[in-house]
């Protein structure tokens, strides 16, 4: 008996991590709407797949039953989905609906959607209509997979992630006009990839006008689908940045120029909420990092330090808010690459 439900466990456990791979088929994609995978599995057979593709179309579960063959009835068939199936009219109709008509037996979720218009109604839909339902496998998986979908849902705004490059005694640059490269090019491989996931990329005036950075993304596989460029958001209180005009190559997202000197929280409300964003990365410099720390509103951290390079003065790389945890240090070619994040919420 003990052995049964254990290898239970591990097979929800096995589906549930092919839901988080078909999941990450809408990087970059879907923001600030959630990534979500969707096996359906009868005696251990996969009969079909799906994830939410693109912001505003198909849910994973209607992608997987649109796809569906003719494969009998449900009832004996276990769907695993990374996140609760929604309860909603959005822009699309219920997914849990569409579950019921299909006569599933069994819905495996990975965690419950933060969304307050979905969750748990989710789940209570499909237990009313008598489909056992299974909560939490793989929980802080599927939640750290749509970490920015919690921030955008719990605290109403854009989802940060800050970024930087410092020295192995912890200067960012030489506080001189001489720009100083200091990473390695692993380094910059690995920012392209990170930055095929943002909705925006977001630097200071100091540093637009010192770097000229194209704060676009480069030398990465775009061919999977509708994929934009990020914003490119440029903190600007005073009108100080040097704008030219740039070829439309289309190589390039958008550029906004935006005042800088307002509340950090309220703007990324405002980014969130207006413009809809649901994650950006910040590149700097040390006055908006340091900003956005003391608003306790940076979320991920990721600090690529070269072990060859020392300035001895310059600009001190900012001070991380409380409460922000360590989670690895790795090797990165030239540089070592921390990651810190906060609580999950
Ligand atoms: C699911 N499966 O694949 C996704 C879900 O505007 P809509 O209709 O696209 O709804 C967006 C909301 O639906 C989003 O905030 C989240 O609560 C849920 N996302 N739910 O069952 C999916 N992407
Ligand atoms: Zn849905």
């Amino acid at each position: 008996m003990v052995g049964q439900s254990h290898s239970q466990e591990f097979s929800h456990e096995f589906w549930m991590r092919r839901c988080l791979v078909l999941a990450e088929q809408g990087r970059g994609k879907v923001s600030p709407n959630p990534m979500v995978g969707a096996v359906l599995v009868r005696d251990g057979l996969v009969l079909g797949e799906g994830w939410h593709d693109v912001f505003g179309g198909a849910h994973a579960e209607r992608m997987l039953f649109d796809q569906l063959g003719d494969v009998g009835p449900l009832s004996d068939c276990i769907l695993y989905v990374s996140l609760e199936p929604c309860s909603h009219f959005g822009k699309t109709p219920p997914c849990a609906n569409l579950i019921v008509e299909r006569g599933l037996g069994t819905v495996v979720v990975g965690v419950l959607d933060p969304n307050p218009k979905v969750s748990g109604n989710g789940v209570s839909l499909l237990r009313e209509a008598g489909i056992k339902v299974v909560v939490g496998v793989l929980e802080d998986e599927c939640r750290r997979l749509n970490w920015s979908f919690w921030v955008n849902q719990r605290l109403g705004r854009t989802a940060v992630l800050a970024k930087w490059a410092e020295t192995w005694d912890g200067f960012i640059g030489s506080g001189t006009s001489e720009r100083v490269k200091i990473s390695g090019a692993e380094a910059g491989a690995w920012v392209m990839t990170m930055r095929k996931g943002m909705d925006g990329i977001v630097v200071g005036v100091n540093t637009w006008n010192l770097d000229r950075p194209r704060l676009n993304v480069r030398g990465v596989d775009r061919a999977n689908g509708v994929w934009k460029q990020p914003v490119r958001i440029i903190l600007d209180g005073h009108g100080r940045g040097v704008y030219q005009p740039e070829e439309e190559s289309g190589d390039l997202g958008p550029l906004w120029v935006v005042d800088g000197h307002r509340d950090m929280a309220d703007l990324l409300r405002w980014l969130y909420a207006e413009k809809g964003l649901g994650v950006v990365m910040v590149e700097g410099g040390a006055q908006v990092l340091s900003a956005l720390f003391e608003a306790g509103t940076v979320d991920q951290v990721h600090v690529l330090r070269n072990k060859n390079r020392v300035l001895g003065e310059g600009v001190r790389s900012p001070k991380l808010s409380a409460g922000m945890e360590l989670r690895w240090l790795e090797d990165l070619g030239d540089d070592e690459h921390g990651y810190w994040e906060r609580k999950l919420l």
